[in-house]
């Protein structure tokens, strides 16, 4: 048998654990070939309904599931962790500030950060998917003594794929016929989801839809506010497409890109675009043959697109200055 991979996953028996496990069990994460462990951490309230989603886990008797671990202590949650899939963290109540929400979870991805510099693998790589995430992710890249930086990452792929979807529909294509589309900067409100340089059949989105005001306008608020009209109409927020941008973001680090393409993952910024170095911002990625990330070089933002961008840098800025106490 192929060595197998192990995953850790926090926030387990939450709604998105739900959806995300059973991807990760039956191979549409790492292929058909590979087999995988499975850490699940939980706090102590989420283990009684944890240990149900194991009994379902072990009555789906995939082939691929080798090992399953559910723990509420971290160091043990991830032992020996390949990828950290970070994904539980503490909603916000009624009455909670946005600042008081930051700090909150603040403590949660120090204690994480710490604990997977000390017990995960050498080649350890850090998926944040609870929100805040890219603060989350700063926190806990800052909090994992000796863990480069480029293996932390927070998820923009659900915003990715939700923009591909609206200029799809938008456009009479299919979803596969839309490229380089960028989630830039933060995965909240202020997201700038790039239409100047999405792609439809392998030419500029505005030859296909020439509705300026649209991309502009409802484009890009549909994309930002896609997870609150979920939450509008299922009466709970999105689990199963952001579990399954979860399995996309992974696949992605671990494939090459389409000669051409790109991905949006929100990584430690080098600089690039005016971004401050440091800040975990979305932005164009690319992945080689060797499974190395870059930062897609040279891609042309217009007046419109620098305005958004500094935008929501912006916020990752104001965010970063409300938790810099635990940086
Ligand atoms: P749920 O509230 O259903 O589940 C969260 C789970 O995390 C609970 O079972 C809880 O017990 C557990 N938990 C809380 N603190 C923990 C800790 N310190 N260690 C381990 N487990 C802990 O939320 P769910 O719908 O699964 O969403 C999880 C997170 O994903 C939320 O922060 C949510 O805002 C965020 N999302 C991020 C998205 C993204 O694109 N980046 C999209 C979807 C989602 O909104």
């Amino acid at each position: 048998m192929k060595t197998p991979i192990t995953v850790s996953v926090t926030g387990a028996a939450g709604n998105i654990g739900y959806a995300l496990l059973f991807r990760i069990a039956s191979g549409s994460m790492f292929g058909p070939e590979q087999p995988v462990n499975l850490r699940l951490i939980e706090i102590e309230p989420g283990m009684k309904a944890l240990q149900g989603v194991i009994m379902e886990l072990d009555d789906c008797a995939f082939p691929l599931l080798n090992d399953v671990v559910a723990t509420s202590d971290l160091e043990e949650g991830f032992k020996g962790a390949n990828w950290a899939l970070l994904v539980g963290s503490v909603p916000r109540g009624p009455g909670m500030e946005r600042g008081d929400l930051l700090k909150v979870n603040g403590g949660i991805f120090t204690g994480q950060g710490k604990a997977i510099a000390a017990t995960a693998a050498d080649d350890v790589r850090v998926l944040v998917v609870g929100n805040p995430c890219n603060t989350n992710a700063l926190i806990a890249m800052n909090s994992a003594e000796g863990v480069p930086n480029d293996r932390f990452f927070a998820m923009t792929r659900l915003d990715e794929n939700r923009a591909k979807s609206q200029l799809a529909a938008k456009g009479g294509v299919h979803n596969s016929d839309i490229t380089n589309m960028c989630i830039w900067g933060n995965h909240s409100a202020t997201q700038y989801p790039d239409y100047t340089n999405a792609k439809i059949n392998g030419k500029p989105v505005t030859e296909t839809i020439t509705d300026t005001e649209w991309l502009q306008g409802e484009f890009i608020s549909t994309v930002q506010q896609r997870g609150a009209a979920i939450i509008k109409a299922r009466g709970a927020s999105s689990a199963a497409s952001a579990a399954n941008g979860v399995v996309d973001t992974v696949r992605s680090l671990t494939n090459p890109t389409p000669e051409g393409d790109w991905t949006s993952i929100a990584v430690c910024s080098d600089g690039s675009y005016g971004i401050d170095a440091g800040l975990i911002a979305s932005m164009p990625i690319r992945v080689d043959a060797e499974g190395n990330w870059d930062v897609v070089p040279g891609v042309e933002l217009d007046a419109f697109s620098k305005e958004k961008l500094d935008a929501t840098v912006q916020e990752l800025r104001d965010e970063k200055a409300a938790v810099a106490d635990l940086l």
